[in-house]
């Protein structure tokens, strides 16, 4: 069997091990989870997965490695009695089947999927909750209906200003029932999809099968997966999972600090942020040319630059983009670098989007660890061959 955190560094399983020592459940032996292929394990029931760095050199991340993220255990599926209700403010509640949903037209879209607290493992202070690193994300090809297209089924008033989401998972024991709201500008976008397909197969069970929602350049959250629910409503919904869960201070407070409660936001697109991904901490590199790679998204912004340092933030050069430039999904960056002697290098990226947003020098700290996006960074040391 492989081990299942053999592709990840030193630091990342460090960090993944302390976390757990503070409370977390932990496996500390492998276990396969049927339809994975090698992930970190930060829970097993439910499971929490996070994706080795490795597996990001591609613009597509294969399913079996694609990170998993639930709060509550996941739902038993049957896709024969599987349905889907549309009320609120509509002109007739619809109960719909796979089949409809099926039947609607299909659209493709690309788009990253990062999980709100993706990196919060580099927050200091700590910061209670799954202490993920870098592999809290992942990048699809998704297929599915457009969500406007779902609701119209219904004749849903399309200018009320929210939809409400519930998905087949309930609440357990302290945890509540995970249900979100969005703006009905975001639900009517057309690249917001009820995705049916990820990577050209039928959705994974623990990806939401048989349909999820598809919120491109949103964070994860609101990627509500195995929907039974939508809601047109006046309201967004107040549960735990819209207040005060997922929600960021407006103004930043000091680290360690709470923030004020009536100062906290619904968290909605998300930052411009890059990994180096060809090395990762502690890698030995022969002295020779070598090709510096990665990865860079902005939520709903592109990607415009990436620039890279090879001499701890010195001085900085432009890497290359991949021409493939499409909204929401992340682009790969490559810079050709040729060591100019052994010795140990700090690696840096910073990517800028769009709309002028830079990677920062430190992440902006915050009670709940939530979008980390500090310039990455990476310690490799370099060997005469
Ligand atoms: N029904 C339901 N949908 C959910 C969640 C959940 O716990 N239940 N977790 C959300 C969070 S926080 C994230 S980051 C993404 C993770 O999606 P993935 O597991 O497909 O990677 O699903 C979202 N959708
Ligand atoms: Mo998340």
């Amino acid at each position: 069997m492989p081990e299942p955190a053999g592709t990840f560094n030193r630091r990342e399983l460090l960090a993944c091990f302390f976390a757990a020592a503070g409370g977390a459940a932990y496996a500390q032996d492998a276990v396969v989870i049927p339809g994975k292929g090698p992930m970190l394990l930060h829970n097993d029931r439910p499971e929490d997965l996070e994706t080795a760095i490795s597996n990001f050199n591609t613009w597509l991340t294969p399913n079996d490695v694609f990170f998993v993220r639930q709060h509550i255990p996941r739902p038993v599926i049957n896709a024969d009695t599987f349905r889907l209700t549309l009320d609120g403010r509509v002109e007739k509640n619809v109960v719909l089947a796979l089949a409809d949903i099926q039947k609607l037209p299909q659209y493709t879209v690309a788009a990253t999927l990062e999980c709100t607290g993706d990196g919060r493992g580099f927050f200091r202070p700590r910061v209670p909750g799954i202490q993920w690193m870098r592999g809290a994300i992942g990048n699809a090809e998704w297929i599915g209906p457009r969500l406007s297209d779902v609701l119209k089924l219904a004749g849903a008033d399309l200018n009320a200003p929210y939809v409400t989401v519930n998905g087949a998972d309930t609440g357990v024991a302290k945890t509540p029932d995970f249900i979100r709201s969005f703006p009905m500008h975001k639900a009517l976008h057309p690249a917001t999809l009820l995705g049916l397909k990820m990577n050209g197969q039928t959705l994974p069970d623990l990806h939401g099968f048989p349909f999820r929602l598809i919120v491109p350049g949103w964070d994860g959250t609101s990627w509500v997966k195995w929907v039974t629910n939508l809601t047109v409503a006046a309201e967004p919904n107040n549960g735990f999972f819209m207040n005060p869960g997922y929600r960021f201070p407006k103004y930043a407070v000091a680290p360690g600090m709470s923030a004020n409660p009536a100062e906290l936001e619904v968290i909605e697109g998300m930052p411009v942020k890059s990994y180096i991904t060809s090395v990762s901490d502690e890698d030995k590199i022969p002295l020779k040319p070598t090709v510096l790679s990665g990865i860079a998204w902005a939520g709903e912004q592109r990607i415009t630059k990436v620039d890279v340092s090879t001499d701890s933030g010195s001085t900085w050069q432009a890497a290359k983009l991949s021409r493939q430039d499409l909204p929401f999904a992340w682009r790969l960056w490559n810079l050709d670098w040729t060591p100019p002697h052994p010795g140990y290098y700090t690696v840096m990226s910073r990517a800028t989007d769009s709309s002028g947003r830079v990677q920062p020098v430190v992440a902006t700290w915050n009670p709940s660890g939530y979008l980390y996006n500090a310039i990455d960074r990476v310690g490799i040391t370099v060997e005469t061959a």
